[in-house]
């Protein structure tokens, strides 16, 4: 996606999801501020029911002098319509009608609703809208450290998001997260998100719980969905519970909001499992949102009534994963049939290639910053996701042969070199070339009768998940590594 032919047709329209927070309007705000620059007509709007009404939001949109209209319907001058934080189409925005000729546009970094498309950037992998509209516009030559809106806009979005920067995840959230930001503005706004009355609904419903198998279901009083996040982080941190559900019935359904506390659950897999064929629900694997829909309960749900319905799904949930864990499993893999991996070209680069012999350097990656020295006996490899660990030059010499092409894989993230005392960054992949590994790698596999979460060896944070159809798969020589 480009922001120069976003901005060429000119009439456009940009909308968060219902009930906006933090990151749809920083997100927004920074789009439609750069949409203007390139000289578009771009205004901010959202729909739904309720109008921005939390105190942190009304002083965000006060302080940066936002402009956010409220609306029931779309300008019929409307040529593009861009939806931030959200997919149009799904259940947490607004489905507008798009006057005559209008195309529609996508920028948000939950789980992918909608099919592929020119128009559809979906970064799942980012903790916030805010870090992926700042990479569109940063790719486009602009700084935000310069612009006080934009930056506090954009970093507060991202603050909301990530727990107060404490779940930055992507290499590019900790990128924006050392923008310039106004510490006292996001201080002040992250002091004042409820309000009196709401403390009071958030401690009924901690009163108001059952617990089912390791999963505790709040019920809240119907209230701001954002409170229902505050209740879930309080309730995930009791003991014994894997699993913190608060939710609050609306006129058309059910508002969920679920935290995970236990390697076992993924909040976004359980969100997604408890609103699958009802609704929505999706997120990050500790935190996650879900909807489930009224009409839809009714037609499916056998007469049940709705949060009957959810109590049913999250038995449902805790009783239908096989779980396996690599290295102490039982599964046969013997008697699976056995596979060659085929020999995918990997990257390296030399350190003393990029930054002087003894520089300090640290290395940002998609799985975090490794600190590590420039020098003649370390190397940086590049793995298949763009990952980059140094390698010892002797380690290097005798597990990959150097080819002689350039490497060239496409990668979610550019991994980049910082010097640790000046700050200099630099990219890694000018300096890249492709090795391919020595010897073949066989692999066993075979495909799932039922659901299957499987716990690796080298991911403590995340599982995957699989059901019939999918495979599962281990190394020939290590069976525990599946
Ligand atoms: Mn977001």
């Amino acid at each position: 996606m480009d922001i120069k032919q976003l901005a060429a047709y000119g009439n456009i329209v940009i909308q968060c999801h219902d009930i906006p927070d933090a990151d749809a309007i920083g997100a927004g705000f920074a789009l439609q501020q750069r949409l203007r620059a390139l000289g578009a007509n771009a205004s901010l709007i959202y729909g739904g029911r309720a109008a921005i009404s939390k105190p942190n939001l009304v002083m965000m949109l006060e302080i940066l002098e936002i402009e956010i209209a409220h609306v029931q319907e779309l300008p019929p001058e409307t040529t593009l319509l861009i939806t931030v934080d959200c997919q149009r189409g799904a259940g947490n925005v607004q489905n507008f009608d798009l006057p005559g000729a209008a195309d529609f546009a996508v920028i948000d970094h939950h789980r992918a609703e909608i099919p592929e498309g020119d128009n559809i950037l979906i970064r799942p992998a980012l903790a916030s809208c805010a870090t992926l509209v700042w990479d569109l516009i940063a790719g486009d030559g602009f700084s935000a450290s310069g612009d006080y809106r934009v930056c506090n806009a954009l970093c507060y979005g991202l603050f909301t998001d990530t727990n107060g920067f404490s779940e930055l995840r992507h290499p590019l959230d900790r990128d924006l997260a050392e923008l310039p930001y106004d510490v006292a503005f996001i201080r002040k706004l992250s002091n004042s998100t409820v309000t009196l009355e709401e403390l009071t609904v958030i401690g009924d419903s901690l009163k108001n719980y059952e617990i089912i198998n390791n999963i505790g279901l709040f019920r809240s009083a119907p209230c701001d969905p954002n409170l229902l996040g505050f209740a879930s982080d309080i309730a995930k941190q009791v003991v014994g519970i894997d699993s913190g559900i608060v939710y609050c019935e609306q006129p058309q359904g059910l508002k969920l909001s679920v935290r995970s506390s236990a390697r076992e659950i993924m909040a976004d897999e359980l969100a997604a499992f408890l609103c699958r064929d009802v609704g929505s629900g999706g997120g990050a694997v500790e935190k996650a949102g879900g909807f489930l829909g009224l009409s839809r309960i009714s037609e499916r749900g056998g007469g049940l009534s709705a949060s009957d319905y959810l109590r049913r799904r999250i038995r449902e949930y805790t009783s239908n994963y096989e779980h396996i864990y690599a290295g102490k499993h039982t599964v046969d893999f013997g008697r699976m049939r056995l596979f060659r991996k085929r020999m995918r070209p990997v990257g390296f680069a030399k350190s003393c290639d990029i930054f002087a012999d003894k520089t300090k350097i640290t290395i940002r990656t998609l799985e975090g910053d490794v600190d590590t020295v420039a020098s003649d006996e370390i190397y940086l490899m590049i793995g298949i996701l763009g990952e980059v660990y140094p390698i010892l030059r002797d380690k290097f010499e005798k597990s990959y042969v150097v080819t002689d092409d350039p490497y060239t894989e496409p990668l979610e993230y550019a991994p980049t070199v910082i010097n640790r005392i000046t700050g200099e960054r630099c990219a890694v992949l000018p300096f890249a070339k492709a090795c391919l590994p020595h010897g073949e790698k066989l692999v066993r596999a075979d495909e799932l009768r039922g659901d299957t979460k499987v716990f690796s060896y080298w991911d403590t944070e995340k599982y995957f998940y699989g059901s019939q159809g999918d495979f599962l798969v281990a190394n020939e020589g290590d069976y525990g590594d599946c």
